[in-house]
C-alpha cells in the first residue's frame, strides 16, 4: 500500500513539473547571425552586454511607454561584416534582414531601414526593459523598433538574424 501511494505522489509531481515547464517556452540565451555575412556569429548575452549599449522607447499594445536597453542592430550587422554605411549601395540595397523568433514569428527589414546612413531611427536588439532583464516569455532578446504605429515588428524571443538578397 505505502509504495503504491508513493508511486502515485511521484507521478503527480512529475506531471505538474512537466506542465509548469510547458507553460514558459524559453528562447536560448544567444542569437545567431547568418546568411550574406562575412563572419557568421553566435552572440551570447555576455558578448552583447560587452558591446555599446543603446536605448530606445516603445509603447506596448496598451499604449504605455517602456524604455529598452540593447545593441543597435547595425552594430551587430557590422560585427558580422554585413554591407553597412558606405558599402550599402548598388546591389547591396536589395538585401534584407529576416528576424526569426522562438515561436516561429518572423519579420523583415531592408538593410537601409536599419542603417544610420539612411535613417535617424535606431532599431535595437534589447536585453533589458525598464532596467530589468526581459521576462522569459519575451526575451532574453527582443527587437525594439521605435517610430512605428504598431509594435508588431518589435519581435520577442529573437533567435536569429538572417541577411539575404531579395534578388538572385
Ligand atoms: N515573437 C513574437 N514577437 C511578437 C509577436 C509575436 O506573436 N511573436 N507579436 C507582435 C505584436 S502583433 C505585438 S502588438 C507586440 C506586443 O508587444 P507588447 O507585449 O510589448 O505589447 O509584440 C509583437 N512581437
Ligand atoms: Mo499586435
Amino acid at each position: 500500500m505505502k509504495t503504491g501511494c508513493l508511486y502515485i505522489i511521484l507521478l503527480l509531481v512529475c506531471f505538474s513539473l512537466h506542465t509548469v515547464q510547458a507553460q514558459v517556452k524559453e528562447a536560448p540565451a544567444f542569437i545567431k547571425v547568418t546568411g550574406e555575412v562575412k563572419t557568421p556569429l553566435q552572440l551570447t548575452m555576455t558578448d552583447l552586454t560587452k558591446m555599446k549599449a543603446t536605448m530606445a522607447t516603445l509603447k506596448d499594445r496598451d499604449g504605455i511607454d517602456h524604455r529598452y536597453t540593447g545593441i543597435a542592430v547595425q552594430d551587430i550587422l557590422n560585427q558580422a561584416g554585413v554591407t553597412t554605411g558606405k558599402e550599402l549601395r548598388g546591389e547591396n540595397l536589395s538585401k534584407y534582414l529576416l528576424v526569426r523568433c522562438a515561436d516561429g514569428y518572423e519579420v523583415v527589414f531592408s538593410l537601409a531601414e536599419l542603417d544610420s546612413a539612411f535613417t535617424d531611427r535606431t532599431v535595437i536588439l534589447a536585453y533589458e526593459v525598464d532596467s530589468k532583464p526581459l521576462a522569459a516569455d519575451k526575451g532574453p532578446f527582443r527587437l525594439v523598433v521605435p517610430g512605428e504605429k504598431k509594435p508588431a515588428r518589435s519581435c520577442m524571443q529573437v533567435v536569429e538574424l538572417v541577411v539575404r538578397f531579395a534578388k538572385e
